[in-house]
């Protein structure tokens, strides 16, 4: 029983770390193939793979091929209802599934301000009003989540659950662009980039060759992860 996890470049992609992110935490059996995100096959790489036309794509064991990354965490869940993607506490469950629905709707200014890059960090990057209203409302779900339901561990729900998947690449752009939160919140990013899972996926993406012009911005780099 094996699933195939169709990903894009692990430095740029955020939804295909997300994907992979529901797989390999939850010690759920894939195989991973690239698609060709900027290289102008991707098209033709997700062909077979209908209705999917942007990555990550799974096919299930079956043969069923789940076209988003929200689809693909509820029928994971569903096949895998003991491996803990979601809360098992009622109420823990149904804010997890609330934070995970705005992460996959919402926090536009955000995503499209600071690109997902985990391959170095930028300096002097000034967040606009609207990306400080995301990073206000991100606070208030992080801490709702970590002071009602986080005491057993480090994660939004004390354990790891859907909900750190979803706000993991989030943790990556707060890095990458030294974007300003509370000591809280830090502490909650650290627990994200110093996870296993993470410096996996980013040891990986650091073997991609790109040549630095993808989402280049016109401010000073530094090494990953800067001053966090
Ligand atoms: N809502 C989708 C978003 C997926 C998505 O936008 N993926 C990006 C890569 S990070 C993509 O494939 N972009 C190519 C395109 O939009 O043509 C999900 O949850 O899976």
């Amino acid at each position: 029983m094996t699933y195939d996890l169709h990903i894009g470049d692990r430095s740029y992609s955020s939804w295909s770390y997300r994907g992979w992110l529901m797989l390999e935490k939850f010690g759920l059996p894939y195989r991973t193939t690239m698609v060709g995100l900027y290289s102008g096959t991707m098209a033709q790489d997700l062909a077979p793979l209908a209705p999917a036309r942007t990555v990550p794509v799974l096919r299930t064991p079956e043969g069923d091929v789940l076209s988003d990354s929200l689809s693909m965490a509820e029928t994971l869940a569903e096949r895998h209802p003991t491996v803990g993607l979601w809360p098992t506490d009622r109420a823990a469950r149904a804010l997890a599934r609330n934070l995970v629905a705005e992460m996959h709707a919402g926090f536009a200014a955000l995503r499209g301000a600071c690109a997902f890059n985990i391959r170095h960090v930028w300096k002097n990057f000034t967040p606009t009003g609207p990306v400080l209203k995301d990073l206000a409302r991100l606070e208030q779900l992080w801490s709702l989540a970590r002071d009602r339901h986080g005491a057993g561990g480090p994660w939004l729900f004390g354990a790891y659950s859907l909900a750190d998947v979803y706000y993991a690449p989030v943790a990556c752009r707060i890095v990458t662009y030294g974007l300003p939160v509370s000591e809280a919140a830090r502490s909650y990013v650290q627990t994200q980039i110093s996870d296993p899972a993470f410096l996996a996926w980013r040891s990986e993406a650091m073997r991609e060759a790109h040549d630095g012009s993808r989402y280049a911005m016109d401010l000073p780099k530094a090494d990953w992860p800067g001053s966090f």
